[in-house]
């Protein structure tokens, strides 16, 4: 049986790889250019993605690294400051929602194209969740702080702080928080409030690598951690395949270690679509209970294909190269 499953999968594998071959781009998709500089070396179109609408001013902000011949790491993470900093955003940074107790704790992760990656999680008042998880990256051994630590971790090394939540969030979560006063284990799920930025950027030099960063489910059971800091559940880059990023509900996703699933379907040969799909089939597979379950995946490979798809509509993502700049619906398995 196992003999079977093995090769069954090694020939889908090999059909897959072929597939993606020679298939041509689909709506919703671009191939990468290449052409060549005078040098000889070869020089890739950049292209950068992410999540939700708020993607296009982050795309935005990547695109300046991306455009000046950057490299990917310094592009990912340029462009989500801007969503970080951006007050009007209820799901990121510094206007992101409280968990229940009225703390915005903050997850971050970033990983670049050498399979190093720094995250941080449970964060409370430092403006630039992703530029910690950069420095555990950079100047660490570790992969992922959390907490207090974290905290003084960005203390000590001159990160900005900021208050939160700010003021009119906290005015929200006050008329929420008297409405709610006996729910204190039963998160409420509510797919407005799931909007995390996941973004992915290939640079000149063919180079993949990934940010994610969020405030998570608004109103979490203070200390919950969702799927946005963890390297394989909200963000997976492999640079010999491509990279995955995921958005929605982060318990969800954490169960199929769900961005690294992406990467590796991508591995055996399925295209960014498909294995975006085919993510979001496992969990539904693993589920019965599907009442407000988004989970979206996102995903490029090394030629810069994108795909993308969730459990129900209204997900979408922006897309920047240099010929084009947009916002993309992505496929789903059902409405709302
Ligand atoms: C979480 N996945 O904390 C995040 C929330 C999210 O779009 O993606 N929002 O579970």
């Amino acid at each position: 049986m196992a003999a079977l499953q093995r090769r069954t999968f090694f020939k889908l594998g090999l059909a897959g790889a072929a597939l993606s071959l020679f298939r041509p781009a689909k709506a919703g998709e671009i191939l990468s250019d290449y052409s060549s500089v005078e040098t000889g070396e070869t020089v890739f179109s950049p292209i950068v993605i992410s999540t939700w609408n708020h993607g296009i001013a982050a795309n935005a902000g990547a695109w300046e690294v991306l455009q000046n011949g950057g490299k990917s790491i310094d592009a990912v993470e340029k462009g989500v400051m801007v969503t970080e900093s951006d007050l009007t955003n209820r799901s990121v940074g510094i206007g992101g929602m409280p968990d229940r107790d009225g703390h915005v704790t903050l997850d971050a992760c970033i990983m670049d194209e050498k399979s190093r990656c720094g995250s941080v999680a449970f964060l409370e008042g430092i403006a630039h969740p992703i530029s910690v998880a950069r420095a555990v990256m950079d100047t660490t051994l570790h992969v992922m702080i959390v907490g207090a630590g974290a905290k003084k971790f960005a203390l000590d090394r001159g990160f900005e702080t900021i208050k939160t939540p700010i003021p009119e969030v906290k005015a929200e979560w006050k008329k929420w928080r008297k409405e709610h006063k006996d729910e204190y284990t039963k998160p409420e799920i509510n797919h407005e409030n799931h909007d995390t930025i996941g973004m992915l950027a290939m640079d000149k030099f063919g180079n993949i690598s990934g940010a994610c960063t969020t405030s998570g489910w608004a109103y979490k059971m203070h200390g919950r951690v969702g799927d946005s800091p963890i390297i394989g559940a909200g963000l997976f880059v492999d640079n010999e395949i491509g990279g995955a990023v995921a958005t929605g509900l982060g318990e969800a996703i954490i169960r199929i270690a769900g961005s690294h699933t992406v990467v590796e379907l991508m591995r055996q040969g399925f295209t960014p679509q498909e294995a975006c799909k085919m993510a979001v089939d496992r969990i539904l597979s693993k589920h019965t209970d599907l009442t407000n379950l988004q989970c979206c995946f996102l995903a490029i490979d090394k030629k810069g294909n994108v795909g993308s798809y969730s459990v129900y509509n209204g997900f979408n993502y922006a897309l920047k190269t240099a010929k084009a700049e947009k916002m993309v619906d992505a496929e789903f398995n059902r409405s709302w």
